[in-house]
């Protein structure tokens, strides 16, 4: 066949009109006079679609003809957002749809904001995943994501009285695109059952088999360059699931039960961000997403060579944190089991193509499986892993108390995922050094060369062209265009600094954002807020340790002290909160419900209304994200120092010109570098102090006694000022900060005030700010995630770029 007779030219508006309404009329079947929003939008998507598969089929066929090296990113979780947007800037047609629906006499924004968010993770992890998918994309690094295709992504919240109550999540009820369903590559995945030893060898006949059957979505690249693929598995009982003995004897709900089992695996993400131990689904959904993608990488590799001994050069597999860290044991397995190596062949092999990231030093996050559930769910994972521990043993000699693999009853997955892999990275400085420090001491001065730092970053794509369009025409007017894929020319707006007129230019972005914003906000949510306020938002999960408590402490501090010097030249703030909670996290909740009903209270006050609003819009998400973000003047970023990994959010708000006001905490501490100490509100304690705090008895209590502000704040509360119809409402956020206070609220919070303080102070130098927002975006071109991905390229994927 020629395909070039197939191949789409670039589209003039006409060729893109007609394309549109031929896929209205011939995919959608509909016409224009009766298309609702969802029928534009999907004669769109089709339309958009159509042009990305010739990069995608190009790029797929240029890796297989080059015999190139790929990429495997393993992730339970990609956090997408909205693609149509996405794809239509990559493809270079934005102009062109725009100008199409104008002439229709519709709103191609309209139209976009249709698009139901793919939440398929819970925050950072997740969109990192995704960030970096569009990176490898846009560089031309050869490279498959692979995840589970949740029926159900991340749960809605709402809020009634308040509080947060969640719905289920349901983006596959409409039709889908961007998805494409291969059932020709459908894997057998096995559970339970039993190892038998024959002939010196183990075999294993699971008791269940499900289906992973792929269904793939192109990811592509800025300039249309290069496409990769996303392939997500949806899990399908296969045949010899249904029990016909049990069903013919009658037992019809019995008989279907291994078959709802099998489809549960790719039900619903869990909703935690910090391990939920022990759950058997949880285990068995990381085995399916890494089972059937081993199996796919490794039926890949054979298709065009026959040596495994080679896998190392054609294949890296990446596992994001230790949710598919089940993949060293598994590889081990198809290796020993069905391709006959020898037990340290495998294991060498495997090591040489596995990495691991880590993103988390909180205890409660590392994944630990007890030994018990690893053997009935994974027997023969187990023997591996068992045999890995030993081996580790005999090869490094004693080891000291709490080093293995097993320990307390549990598989450590941690160290499982470090022992085989031959690189572990950190996903800021600080954190790689707190990794080196204290999760890994002993096996990384085993192995002093495999622990690396690779910096998190974001794609420029998403969080300014799609994000901040006057921002990114800014940009282009004034460096060319280029900076989209080459984010450090961003320095070359230092050369403006001094140009009133361009600083001027550059507050109008600014505001043009905090209109779309507030529009936004009362259109969709009912809020009124001013235009004219300093935006102050904290969007993220809901987590103790991220102290959105100690955030609005502050905020009833500082209503506070509007009402006793109501004419004192305040700057009008809005207070932005935005980001859901684990639905089993109590004290999350708790202080979801403060902050909407300090809200309640402070936004009717007459005395201070135009000088403080609270807003907590529900149901944060990607594409809120996307509005909060460029109309930010301040970003809080107040996590306890050495407990957050990196933070991203962080980097999208410097790129779009909000100030940080933050602890030197994972990537912070490099904001800052880059930005200078100048350009950066930094406040409390280091995570060394932190940790020399905790020691200190009494130290919240000695805290709240030296600060009369954080007296008020507890008082006020205590009295029901925010709860008057039950006063004690919040009375566990108040023991908790008196006597316990892990995160040290109470130890930060003069600290922090001191600082916003010196925040309104320098707001109210209207040129300063300008100057400090400006060089905030000049200098954080490092925080591209093009950046963060050549560095894995290079470090631990060793691979060079197709393009
Ligand atoms: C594990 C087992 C069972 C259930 C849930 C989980 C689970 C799920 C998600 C554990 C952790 C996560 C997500 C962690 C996460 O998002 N970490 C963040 O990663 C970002 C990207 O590196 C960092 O910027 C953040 O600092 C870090 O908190």
């Amino acid at each position: 066949v020629d395909l070039d007779d197939l191949t789409l030219p670039e589209p003039t508006p006409e060729q893109f009109r007609r394309s549109l309404l031929h896929h209205l009329q011939y995919t959608v079947g509909t016409d224009p006079e009766h298309a609702s929003k969802f029928d534009w939008r999907m004669a769109l998507s089709y339309t958009i679609r159509d042009r990305a598969l010739e990069p995608w089929f190009d790029a797929t066929r240029r890796t297989w003809n080059e015999d190139r090296k790929r990429v495997y990113y393993l992730s339970m979780e990609f956090l997408i957002g909205r693609l149509l947007e996405d794809a239509t800037i990559n493809l270079g047609l934005r102009d062109v749809a725009v100008e199409v629906f104008d002439r229709l006499g519709l709103d191609f924004a309209d139209i976009a904001d249709d698009e139901p968010d793919a939440a398929l993770g819970n925050g950072g992890l997740g969109r990192l995943a995704a960030c970096y998918l569009e990176s490898m994309a846009t560089l031309g690094c050869p490279a498959y994501g692979y995840g589970i295709r949740y029926e159900h992504g991340l749960f809605k919240q709402r809020f009634e009285g308040g509080r947060q109550v969640e719905a289920p999540e349901d983006w596959l009820v409409t039709d889908n695109p961007w998805s494409f369903t291969r059932p020709e590559s459908a894997y057998p995945v096995g559970f339970r059952g039993e190892v038998v030893e024959q002939d010196g060898r183990q075999i294993w006949t699971p008791q269940l088999q499900v289906l992973a059957e792929a269904h793939d979505t192109p990811v592509v690249g800025y300039g249309r360059q290069w496409a990769n693929t996303l392939r997500l598995w949806a899990a399908k009982p296969s045949a010899d699931l249904f029990d016909l003995e049990r069903f013919n004897a009658g037992d019809f709900t019995a008989a279907a039960e291994p078959e709802a089992w099998a489809r549960t695996l790719s039900r619903v993400l869990y909703p935690n961000d910090t391990t939920s131990r022990g759950k058997e689904l949880r285990l068995s959904q990381e085995y399916f997403l890494t089972s059937a993608s081993v199996q796919d990488i490794v039926r890949r590799y054979l298709e065009t060579h026959d040596d495994l001994r080679r896998l190392p050069e054609y294949v890296a597999i990446q596992m994001n944190d230790t949710h598919p860290a089940i993949a060293g044991p598994e590889l081990i397995r198809l290796l020993v089991d069905d391709h006959g190596f020898g037990f340290d062949a495998a294991v060498d092999l495997s090591t040489q193509v596995l990495g691991y990231t880590n993103h988390t030093l909180l205890p409660e996050a590392l994944e630990h499986w007890s030994v018990g559930l690893m053997r009935k769910v994974l027997p023969r994972h187990l023997q591996i892993i068992e045999q890995l521990d030993r081996r580790d043993a005999e090869l490094h000699g004693p080891r000291p108390e709490g080093v293995g693999l097993i320990g307390d009853d549990q598989v450590r997955m941690g160290d499982l995922a470090f022992v085989t892999s031959h690189k572990i990275n950190g996903v800021s400085a600080l954190h790689t050094d707190l990794v080196r420090r204290d999760l890994f001491p002993a096996l990384d001065s085993l192995h002093p060369d495999r622990i690396v730092n690779v910096t998190n970053g974001v794609t420029p794509r998403r969080w300014i062209a799609l994000a901040n369009p006057p921002l990114a025409q800014l940009l282009t007017d004034t460096l060319g265009s280029g900076w989209e894929t080459d984010l450090e020319r961003l320095k070359g707006l230092e050369d403006h600094i001094d140009d009133p007129a361009f600083r001027e230019a550059f507050g109008a972005t600014k505001r043009q954002a905090k209109e779309r914003l507030s529009g936004w906000l009362a259109d969709h949510h009912g809020i009124e807020v001013p235009t004219d306020a300093l935006y102050d938002v904290q969007v993220k999960r809901l987590h103790e340790y991220k102290r959105q408590l100690m955030n609005i402490l502050w905020t009833i501090a500082h209503w506070q002290r509007i009402k006793r010097d109501p004419g004192a030249g305040w700057v009008p703030r809005v207070k932005i909160f935005g980001g859901k909670a684990a639905p089993s996290y109590v004290m999350a909740k708790d202080i979801i419900r403060l902050i909407n009903d300090v809200a309640a209270v402070v936004n009717a006050d007459p005395e201070t209304r135009d000088l403080l609003q609270v807003v907590y819009p529900a149901n944060y998400n990607v594409s809120m994200a996307e509005k909060l973000i460029p109309a930010a003047d301040l970003s809080e970023q107040i996590s306890t120092a050495g407990m957050e990994a990196s933070g991203t959010g962080n980097m999208k708000f410097a790129l779009n010109g909000a100030l940080t006001i933050g602890t030197l905490d994972g990537a912070n501490v490099e904001i800052r570098e880059h930005v200078g100490a100048d350009n950066f509100f930094l406040f409390g304690l280091t995570a060394d102090e932190v940790t020399a705090r905790r020691n200190e008895p009494d130290h919240a209590r000695t805290a709240i006694e030296k600060s009369q502000a954080m007296r008020d704040v507890l008082q006020a509360i205590a009295e029901g000022t925010f709860s008057p119809d039950e006063p004690n409402r919040y009375g566990a956020i108040l023991d908790m900060i008196w006597n316990s206070d892990w995160f040290l609220v109470a130890s930060d919070f003069d600290s922090y005030d001191e600082t916003q303080q010196a925040v309104d102070r320098t707001y109210l130098d209207h040129e300063r700010w300008q100057r400090m927002a400006l060089l905030n975006v000049a200098r954080t071109g490092y925080f591209s995630s093009d950046r963060s991905v050549r560095e894995y390229m290079s470090r631990i994927w060793n691979i060079t770029p197709a393009l």
